[in-house]
């Protein structure tokens, strides 16, 4: 089965995620990224005109939690217990609802170039939602891993969505937000930098990229 991924030209959770689970597991996959300047002639050729797309078998699907399960299960890294696949399915969503709630101040500075709507739509954000939605995450943390190592108490897609976006949080791109406001955040903090440091996960080519 060939497996391809289309992206744009920039690292971000939607796809990486897909690219580190696979990864993890050696399935093969060919990668194109497209570049933002192609994008409004190529928008229409996707089933719900945004990225990421998988492709097979000439098929084009779509949605970052539906190509996540897919990629996540040929990778064995998505489970058979109802239970634990509630509690991924979560982080999933999670990541989706909190990259919602801080899209308006990207949009804002990226494609309108209104960079004070930018800020204080930011402002808002931080005041009303960061840490809120960190501390759900550490609460689903809490309440579902046993051994407070991963969250189903096995290496998953959950593990790799719940870091990856962390890392964004945490890496100092996004203005007027760092890692601080994990520092109330003991558990999840911890937890962050023990997958921060997980060979298996580590070791990948497509993890160097992303930390690089
Ligand atoms: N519901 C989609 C959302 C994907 C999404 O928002 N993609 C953005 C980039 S992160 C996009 O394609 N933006 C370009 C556009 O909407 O024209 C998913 O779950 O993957």
């Amino acid at each position: 089965m060939n497996i391809k991924l289309i992206y744009f030209d920039f690292y971000f959770w939607r796809i990486d995620i897909l690219r580190l689970a696979l990864s993890f597991s050696k399935v093969p996959y060919t990668y194109e990224q497209v570049p933002r300047r192609d994008w409004p002639i190529k928008k229409k050729q996707f089933p719900f005109g945004q990225l990421p797309v998988m492709i097979i078998n000439e098929k084009k699907y779509a949605h970052t939690h539906s190509l996540a399960k897919f990629c996540a299960t040929r990778s064995n890294l998505y489970d058979n217990d109802q239970f634990k696949i509630l509690t991924i399915d979560q982080v999933l969503d999670w990541a989706n609802e909190i990259t919602i709630h801080i899209a308006p101040s990207i949009r804002a500075a990226i494609r309108e170039k209104n960079f004070e709507k930018s800020k204080k739509l930011r402002q808002e954000f931080i005041e009303n939602d960061l840490y809120n939605w960190f501390s759900y995450l550490d609460k689903l943390f809490k309440d579902s891993s046993t051994e407070k190592k991963f969250f189903t108490d096995k290496f998953s897609i959950a593990d790799i969505t719940a870091w990856r976006v962390i890392f964004w949080f945490c890496s100092g791109k996004l203005d007027m937000i760092d890692g601080s406001f994990l520092d109330n955040l003991p558990d999840l903090k911890k937890y962050y930098h023990f997958i921060s440091n997980y060979k298996p996960l580590t070791q990948l080519n497509e993890f160097k990229l992303i930390v690089k």
